[in-house]
């Protein structure tokens, strides 16, 4: 159906090189015409082993993947005051650079599964619009109405009416991104402001007034569904078209929701991860990799948290 590229991306460091390739392996397993998907991997330290994994997962039916290493610097101060210890959360924010010959192109988190052709998504982004999402499970889905980001609004007309989209799943006008220096509008406030919420808080203060909400089947956050949605993610009340897996335990956990999972499960069997089920034993390396990450980058979280009499009511 479709007769042009589409461009996903995806980025993540060495630990989420399993569930990245997952994600992307899904937007190929669903298109009409594979052959046209076009999967950009920021590489935020990938190792040599797994960029390989990657590689041979994507190259599949006629798509393409490139893998390109993440090279712009994003501060210390940035993952402080953050809620998600890792610098390749902010990578998507700098997708213009990776992905140069694109107008678009559709942002997938590591932890989203698509379970349609994501050619329709692209479609879906309005002109003058310069991301698209869906509306985030936190408070009410408006920016004027968290508090520590009124301060950080443009003051451009309707930037305070802007809804406050989930960074999961965007469609990004990177056409747009570049001719209005867009990219170094994020770059600056990642230096100066740490964000609660990193890249998610930069898009909706950044694109404020020209954010797109999406119908709520392209960005399904678990940690939104319902005891009796869970189970039939492709029935009627959840027109789920990508889910993400926003609620722990991930399918990758052990014990981690099987209804759920399925799709997950799915994909990881058209990689050549094909067969990878949790055992305790697999966990307990990424594990650890992940205690030794906060540790360096969030020390000062950890010691509140821990330390005899801290506080521990923290995030
Ligand atoms: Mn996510």
């Amino acid at each position: 159906m479709t007769s042009r590229e589409v461009h996903v991306v995806v980025a993540s460091d060495d630990i989420f090189s399993m569930p990245l390739t997952a994600a992307a392996r899904s937007a190929v397993l669903r298109s009409a015409d594979p052959s046209m998907v076009r999967v950009t991997v920021i590489d935020c330290g990938i190792s040599a082993r797994n960029r390989d994994r990657i590689s041979r997962s994507l190259t599949v039916d006629g798509a393409r993947v490139r893998i390109v290493p993440f090279t712009h610097h994003v501060p210390d101060s940035a993952l402080q005051g953050g809620v998600i210890p890792s610098v390749a959360t902010f990578a998507r924010l700098f997708t213009a650079d990776y992905v140069p010959g694109a107008d678009r192109a559709v942002y997938l988190d590591s932890d989203t599964i698509a379970l349609t052709d994501v050619a329709a998504l692209v479609d879906l982004l309005e002109p003058g619009m310069l991301v698209a999402g869906v509306v985030d499970g936190q408070g009410d889905g408006q920016v004027r109405n968290i508090e520590r980001l009124v301060p950080l609004l443009p003051s451009t007309p309707g930037a305070i009416d802007s809804p406050y989209i989930n960074a999961g799943v965007l469609v990004m006008d990177l056409a747009a991104w570049r001719s209005e220096r867009i990219t170094e509008r994020f770059g600056e406030l990642v230096a100066t402001t740490p964000l609660r919420f990193a890249d998610q808080d930069a898009i909706n203060v950044v694109c404020a007034g020209r954010v797109q909400t999406l119908p709520t089947g392209w960005n399904t956050q678990t940690h939104l569904l319902t005891s009796t949605t869970r189970s039939v993610l492709d029935g009627p009340e959840v027109d789920a078209r990508i889910v993400h897996y926003t609620s722990r335990p991930k399918p990758w956990h052990l014990h981690g929701d099987v209804g759920l999972a399925e799709p997950w499960f799915d994909a990881v069997d058209h990689t050549v991860w094909s067969g990878w089920r949790p055992t305790q034993r697999r966990l307990l390396v990424p594990k650890l990799r992940r205690g030794w990450r906060m540790v360096r980058t969030r020390p000062g979280q950890l010691l509140a948290k821990y330390w005899p009499g801290g506080s521990r009511s923290g995030h």
